[in-house]
């Protein structure tokens, strides 16, 4: 059986980071795409001559024509401008829009059948966008986020606890960053929930609350720390576990930026919610029963998706 394909749009920071680990992972055969010549092509080969040394199977390619993204399995979409020092997310939605125009189409033309997962920020709009100028079915086009949230999350709160990060799970709602919503009452330290451990002094509402606020804060938090770019180690990993959940049909329960059409009370947006990925792109949307804080914080993520969604329609009359 062949090595599945899979195609990198954007050989940045976390473009050429994703490159490495589906390498090393054995996901398949590699392919970064970018417009900037040499960049892609001098990343794939850096990358390939590791091989040797540690031994992974994978051919890499570097390229800037989309014809070599032909017949992938998965595109993972990384192309934009990431967010400078003092520079929000949305300062970033009239380039990245058109930046999806251009990627929609190359993905259309040459990978119709790929599962696609967007990471461009701002991340909610861009991933409507892609989905819009792709005209992929919807299951097949979601957002990383809500992994690198409840990430963000879990390695915060197994500091605090000191326990491992594989025993901590998290629960995370809405869209990235700034509106994220924590379920703490299904984030867990071996099956304890938060509320639970707080009652039992391993922690204080107030440490909670603080944990809440820094998880929110963490891709600014590593942007004031790197200046020059934002975080990428976490978030190529996090669209990693969700490109093998989907390679290997896993099934895995992941929160991510998916198109939400009746679950939630919502008609047909992207906003961040628990699914389940496997072979068939995003399989499952779940849709649990928020308490009336919840739905308060999620209602303010959502509204805050929806204005990015109407800025973008406004621009993209003009890019037609
Ligand atoms: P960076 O290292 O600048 O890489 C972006 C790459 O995109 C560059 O190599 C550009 O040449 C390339 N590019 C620009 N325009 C095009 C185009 N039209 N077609 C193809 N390639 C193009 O950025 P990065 O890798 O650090 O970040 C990439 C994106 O991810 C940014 O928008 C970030 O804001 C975003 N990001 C999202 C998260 C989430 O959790 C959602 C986290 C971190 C970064």
């Amino acid at each position: 059986m062949a090595r599945p394909k899979i195609a990198l749009i954007g050989a940045g920071q976390i473009g050429g980071t994703l490159a490495h680990l589906a390498a090393m992972k054995e996901l398949g055969d590699v392919v970064l795409f970018d417009i900037s010549e040499g960049t892609p092509q001098g990343k794939a080969l850096d990358i390939a001559e590791s091989g040797p040394s540690e031994g992974f199977d994978a051919r890499m390619k570097g390229t800037n024509d989309y014809a070599d993204i032909a017949g992938a399995d998965v595109c993972i979409v990384t192309a934009g401008v990431p967010r400078k020092p003092g520079m929000s997310r949305d300062d970033l939605l009239g380039i990245n829009l058109k930046v999806m125009k251009s990627v929609g189409e190359g993905i259309a033309a040459h990978a119709p059948d790929a599962f696609v997962i967007c990471i461009t920020n701002p991340l909610d709009a861009m991933v409507w966008a892609l989905r819009e100028f792709s005209g992929l079915p919807h299951n097949k086009v979601c957002g990383m986020a809500g992994v690198l949230d409840s990430a963000r999350f879990r390695h915060f709160l197994s500091l605090e606890f000191d326990v491992s990060m594989k025993d901590v799970t998290a629960f995370v709602l809405g869209g990235h960053g700034d509106t994220m919503v924590p379920l703490t009452r299904y984030s867990t330290v071996g099956g304890i929930p938060l509320p639970d451990l707080v009652k039992m002094g391993w922690t204080t509402q107030d440490k909670l609350d603080a944990i809440v606020q820094r998880t929110r804060d963490g891709g600014a938090e590593i942007v004031g720390l790197l200046k020059t770019g934002s975080a990428f180690y976490a978030p190529a990993t996090s669209a990693i576990e969700m490109a093998e959940a989907y390679l290997k049909d896993q099934k895995r329960v992941l929160p991510c930026a998916a198109h939400v059409d009746g679950a939630y009370g919502l008609k047909g947006m992207y906003v961040g919610v628990p699914t389940v990925i496997g072979a068939g792109g995003v399989e499952r949307i779940i849709d649990i029963k928020l308490d009336r804080d919840d739905q308060a914080m999620f209602d303010k993520s959502v509204d805050a998706v929806r204005g990015l969604v109407e800025a973008c329609k406004g621009i993209e009359s003009s890019l037609a």
